[in-house]
């Protein structure tokens, strides 16, 4: 993967939250962008937790937390000290599923934590016939109006072989140092 770099001096540190209903693709995607393997992956039961160089200089410490719906009332906890969402969808899930995801995505959103934290969303499974667009998922979830107070991006992918994992990091990588340097910048002058 062109973004994976373990020899950059000038490192910089990010938690990054990983969520996304059961079989969005959250597991596969992480050490797809890791290890650049497709691993058979099995429900996560709890999190993995894994870090993650990139090129640009940031080192991302992921929370791939499980998608299972009493694993979700779970997700709250998790955002304490979180610097960016990626947040995965299957869009080849239906009606249903995809209004799940949807709810959950708006619940999240709220969480005092993570209040101002970047949103990535990965339309993910893109290969499958059928799939929902970037476009359409961005529409049906109201995007632009939920993430309005914090930067998002909604970038479509294939986990299982890696399309558009760079284009996504590339652009998480982006929002958040940028929201790093607002951060230092304002941590400078609390100490003046
Ligand atoms: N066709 C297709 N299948 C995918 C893709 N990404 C993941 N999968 C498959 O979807 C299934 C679920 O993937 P996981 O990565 O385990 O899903 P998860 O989001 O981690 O699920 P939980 O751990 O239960 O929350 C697996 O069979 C994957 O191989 C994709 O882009 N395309
Ligand atoms: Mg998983």
């Amino acid at each position: 993967m062109g973004l994976l770099n373990s020899k950059n001096p000038k490192v910089k540190q990010a938690h990054i939250l990983l969520l996304g209903l059961d079989s969005a693709g959250k597991s596969t995607l992480l050490y797809r962008l890791k290890l650049a393997e497709t691993l058979t992956t099995i429900p996560t039961i709890g999190f993995n937790v894994e870090m993650v160089q990139l090129v640009s200089g940031l080192t991302l410490t992921v929370w791939d937390v499980g998608g299972q719906e009493k694993m979700r009332t779970l997700w709250d906890c998790y955002c304490e000290n979180a610097d960016g969402l990626v947040y995965v969808v299957d869009c080849s899930d239906d009606k249903q599923r995809l209004e799940d995801s949807r709810r959950e995505f708006k619940h999240i959103l709220k969480n005092e934590h993570i209040k101002n934290a970047p949103v990535i969303i990965f339309a993910n499974k893109q290969d499958l016939p059928g799939a929902l667009s970037a476009e359409d998922l961005t529409r049906i979830f109201k995007v632009k109006k939920l993430c309005s107070d914090r930067n998002w991006y909604v970038q479509p992918c294939c986990a299982l072989t890696g399309d558009g994992l760079n284009d996504g990091f590339r652009k998480l990588t982006e929002f958040v140092k940028s929201q790093l340097k607002t951060r230092d910048t304002l941590a400078f002058f609390r100490q003046k």
